[in-house]
């Protein structure tokens, strides 16, 4: 990998996508080429998985697994392989650490059991820098209220929620190198703020 990839993690409403395209476009305004992805997705397979793992069919903890991790194969093949090779920076809306607190903690399957299942198709190529937006699962559904759709996994609501903000301390103690948690509460721009410092004092 010559390229720099970092992802945003957090639950859902945390403000990732938001603080994606912020972190987006402060790096291209810096003069890099960056490629913007989002998990489950970035594919024509990872948009159809979406369809199949978000819609409202129930399924086992571990075919859900499967699915996340089988759109994630495709988009490192497909896209961020390639991107890293070529020297561009990529910033993802959710990578690998969203299965290690969904699937692996919140749903209890074992963190280390589902980073097995995911390291055939992800191979050498793992995030540099990941920024976990920490904010209270109660703070965060404020934020979603009135937006509208709500998926299979959202659905479930905050008692969920609440599982998964432990996983990704759960995966932050694991991984203190790598994974960041950063505090989510405040405005848009002083969020901004702290993913840029986090960026800058880490890469
Ligand atoms: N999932 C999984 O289980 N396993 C996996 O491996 C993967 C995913 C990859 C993806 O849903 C679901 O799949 C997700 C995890 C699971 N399900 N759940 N629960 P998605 O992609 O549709 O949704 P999401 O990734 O959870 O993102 P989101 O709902 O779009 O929320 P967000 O990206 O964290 O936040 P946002 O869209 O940037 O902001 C939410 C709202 O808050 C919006 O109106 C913003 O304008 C507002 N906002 C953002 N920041 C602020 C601040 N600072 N102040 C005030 N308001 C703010």
């Amino acid at each position: 990998m010559t390229g720099t990839f970092i992802s945003l993690e957090g639950v859902d409403g945390s403000g990732k996508s938001t603080q994606a395209v912020m972190l987006a476009d402060a790096l291209r305004e810096r003069g890099h080429q960056v490629v913007h992805v989002r998990e489950p997705g970035g594919t024509p397979l990872g948009e159809a998985v979406r369809e199949v793992v978000l819609g409202p069919d129930a399924m086992s903890p571990w075919a859900e697994a499967f699915l996340f991790a089988a759109a994630r194969a495709q988009l490192v093949a497909d896209v961020v392989a390639p991107a890293l090779a070529a020297g561009t920076w990529v910033v993802a809306d959710r990578f690998l650490d969203s299965s290690l607190a969904y699937q692996g903690a919140a749903r209890g399957l074992g963190i280390e059991n589902v980073a097995a299942v995911n390291a055939p198709g992800i191979g050498e190529v793992m995030p540099h820098l990941t920024i976990v937006l920490d904010i209270a699962p109660g703070a965060a559904s404020d934020r979603r209220a009135g937006r509208g759709s709500v998926d299979r996994i959202e659905d479930e609501g905050d008692a969920l929620q609440e599982s998964v903000a432990q996983g990704y301390r759960e995966v932050a103690r694991l991984y203190p190198d790598r994974v960041h948690l950063v505090p989510a509460a405040g405005s848009l721009d002083e969020v901004h703020a702290r993913v840029m410092a986090t960026v800058v004092g880490n890469l």
